[in-house]
């Protein structure tokens, strides 16, 4: 058991993240069981879930003729488009059947603003609002974070940004994440993008 201000972060362990979901994910079913050891470990167990209404911006059917992967201006920001993916209240938005979801303390969503995106945790892709998290997370006594789940070149990597920038000493569990790779390399750099600003890497 680790000391009680370290929490666990399970990013977006969701049906449509894995490898038979709508946004696939190679291999991230196999993080299931590995989660469901290491929250053995953790006292406080916080979940982020990806969680859109029908009209989000990020998806590519809500634009004319754009499909996914191409990238646009979404009220100023870039934004990669990507297939309808965890729609509210969708089975693609639950969770992963077979997480030992009992466990979790407390779950974040986000991406619930058609208008903007959001990766982190933490903030939409604009910093422009909270989700509360770091808050959250202080007022429970925790100052160190260990991020684990899907998809390292984007939910995991911003997560693991934010917390950083938060002031929460920041582990990313490395054997138990899988990313998107849409440009080959994309997970690597991630990783070594999260290393640069701070982030313990450990196998
Ligand atoms: C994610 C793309 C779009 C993720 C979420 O969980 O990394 N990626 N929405
Ligand atoms: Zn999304």
């Amino acid at each position: 058991m680790y000391a009680p201000n370290i929490a666990l972060i399970l990013v977006d362990l969701q049906v449509d993240f894995m490898p038979t979901g709508m946004l696939p994910v190679a291999k991230a079913d196999t993080i299931i069981p590995v989660a469901n050891a290491l929250m053995q470990d953790y006292r406080t167990i916080i979940a982020t879930q990806d969680w859109h209404p029908g009209n989000h911006g990020s998806f590519a059917a809500n634009h004319p003729w754009r499909k996914p992967g191409q990238v646009i201006e979404l009220h100023g920001l870039q934004q990669v488009l990507w297939p309808i993916h965890c729609v509210q209240n969708s089975w693609g938005a639950e969770f992963v059947e077979g997480l030992d979801t009992d466990r979790i303390t407390k779950v974040f969503q986000k991406g619930t603003d058609p208008e903007i995106d959001s990766y982190s945790g933490f903030y939409d892709n604009g910093h422009r609002k909270s989700t509360g998290m770091a808050e959250w997370l202080r007022e429970h006594g925790i100052d160190e974070v260990h991020v684990l789940g899907v998809a390292t070149d984007y939910c995991v990597k911003f997560t693991v940004l934010d917390a950083i920038s938060e002031g929460f000493s920041t582990t990313l569990l490395k054997n138990a994440t899988y990313g998107v790779d849409l440009m080959p390399g994309d997970v690597d750099r991630a990783i070594e993008e999260m290393k640069e600003a701070g982030a313990r890497i450990q196998a």
